[in-house]
């Protein structure tokens, strides 16, 4: 009798979950606050990070204009913690770019995080932190690959082998791989060309494109991502030219030969002229990394980071996957409401940014009358009572409505923000809410005054 209730319980749990993400909007793009491009996702210690291009809000002659990289993080896949911009431009000293941080990746090697960079025009570059979101430091002080095509050195792509080895792949239009050396920030020079082995460039081995002079030439453009699953390495890269679509090739070993394998994202309407992936497998399920143009309603170069759930064929294979505004809609994890939550920890938001300094790290701000965040699957448990936020407020303050399942759901309580005096002071403030149990979204709507209303820190929820 007693399995069967728990059985019945656990039905009941599991049901709800999927009503609510049967009802659930859309969750592409996965960072509202600012466009972001190239993912490069990593697994780290139970979660998962996403190391990004940037975009800026606006650009400087059309282009790309793109000066640091930014970096979020999941433990369930749904709702991103922004910790900001932990690398710039202005962390190179031996150049003097002010636009060009084009696609990075981060890869971690004996507790220390490598960062490696293009600087278009500079060619490649390597940062090195103790922690996954910074700081990081240049520990070589000049660009890490010394080519004759520095133009062409862009996307870095790294991954360390079974036995240790680590290789680096970039390149556009070209591929080309050096291997690292332990410390993973020099490379052995014994192979290739002073250390740089340039991948020849077929159709068999990267598909198959007919170019202007009717010759049939290699597909691959740009965009590498590099990695081995089982005992199979992948190359997934952007193809085709521009407008761009995803395909992959795989090869026994680190070095090849590579074999194409066909497309994994075709061309759609709300993806951007060029596209760039990134794969992580994470407890247990895989998932693909991409961007879209969809949250700037078509501007090309201000791109969104999106992520789709697949499965690998039996074979290693990988299907096509279609970009969707829904993205990912299981979580693996529940959000738990009586820790401490960042405010910038969010599954959707509309209207706000984030911003950073050292007394609180990042925060979100720009809050307007009308703005809100919503996070999650958060697992309100066996019932609550309080709320309690850090503010901040140079203005009249303003309100936050704190709601159930949708912008106008259920109301479990306001918490009235009181004035502090200056946009920096800090002050944990309170209300009382509805007791609520289960799994829910909570939304925050932000109500006020014209004009700025305050800038908030963290929540948490009090059983
Ligand atoms: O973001 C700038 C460039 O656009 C990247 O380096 C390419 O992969 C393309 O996404």
């Amino acid at each position: 009798m007693k399995t069967s209730y728990k059985y019945l319980t656990r039905t009941l749990l599991l049901v709800s979950i999927l009503t609510q993400t049967a009802t659930l909007r859309a969750q592409n793009p996965i960072v509202q606050t600012y466009y972001t491009a190239d993912p490069a996702p990593m697994v780290h210690d139970g979660t998962a990070y996403v190391y990004t291009s940037h975009d800026e809000d606006s650009t400087v002659n059309n282009f790309f204009t793109m000066y640091d990289w930014r970096c979020y993080s999941s433990t369930d896949m749904v709702n991103w913690t922004d910790h900001g911009a932990v690398a710039s431009l202005k962390d190179f000293k031996w150049h003097n770019k002010s636009n060009g941080a084009w696609a990075p990746q981060c890869i971690e090697r004996n507790g220390k995080f490598y960062l490696y960079v293009p600087i278009h025009g500079e060619g490649i570059a390597v940062l090195v932190s103790d922690s996954p979101t910074g700081p990081f430091i240049d520990p070589i002080g000049k660009r890490l690959i010394e080519s004759d095509h520095i133009w062409q050195d862009i996307d870095p792509t790294v991954a360390i082998n079974d036995n240790g080895q680590a290789y680096l792949y970039w390149g556009n239009p070209g591929l080309w791989y050096v291997k690292l050396n332990d410390d993973m920030v020099t490379y052995d020079q014994s192979i290739g060309e002073n250390g740089i082995v340039s991948i020849d460039m077929n159709p068999e081995a990267f598909g198959s494109i007919e170019g202007r002079d009717g010759q049939k030439r290699a597909s691959y453009t740009e965009g590498p991502w590099f990695y081995k699953r089982d005992n199979l390495y992948y190359m997934i890269y952007a193809a085709k030219g521009i407008p761009e679509y995803v395909a992959y090739s795989t090869a026994p070993t680190a070095e090849g030969p590579w074999t194409y394998r066909g497309i994994i994202m075709e061309r759609a309407d709300n993806l951007a002229f060029t596209n760039h992936a990134g794969i992580i497998d994470f407890m247990g399920k895989s998932y693909f990394f991409y961007h879209d143009q969809s949250l700037s309603k078509g501007e090309g170069f201000k791109r969104s980071v999106c992520v789709e759930q697949f499965s690998y064929n039996k074979d290693g294979s990988i299907p096509l996957i279609k970009p969707t505004k829904e993205g990912v809609q299981k979580s693996v994890a529940f959000l738990n409401p009586y820790n401490r939550v960042e405010a910038e920890t969010i599954a959707w938001s509309e209207g706000l940014k984030t911003a950073v300094n050292k007394q609180t790290g990042v925060y979100l701000t720009k809050i307007e009358n009308g703005d809100y965040l919503m996070v999650r699957n958060v697992d309100f448990g066996k019932g609550c009572k309080e709320f309690e936020a850090a503010v901040a407020s140079n203005s009249n303050g303003g309100k936050i409505e704190i709601r159930l399942d949708n912008s106008e759901g259920e109301m479990l309580g306001t918490l009235d923000v009181e004035k502090t005096g200056d946009w920096q002071k800090w002050a944990v403030q309170s209300c009382k809410i509805k007791n609520t149990k289960g799994i829910h979204n909570l939304y925050f709507v932000f109500k006020g005054d014209e004009g700025l209303l305050f800038n908030f820190d963290w929540w948490s929820i009090k059983p």
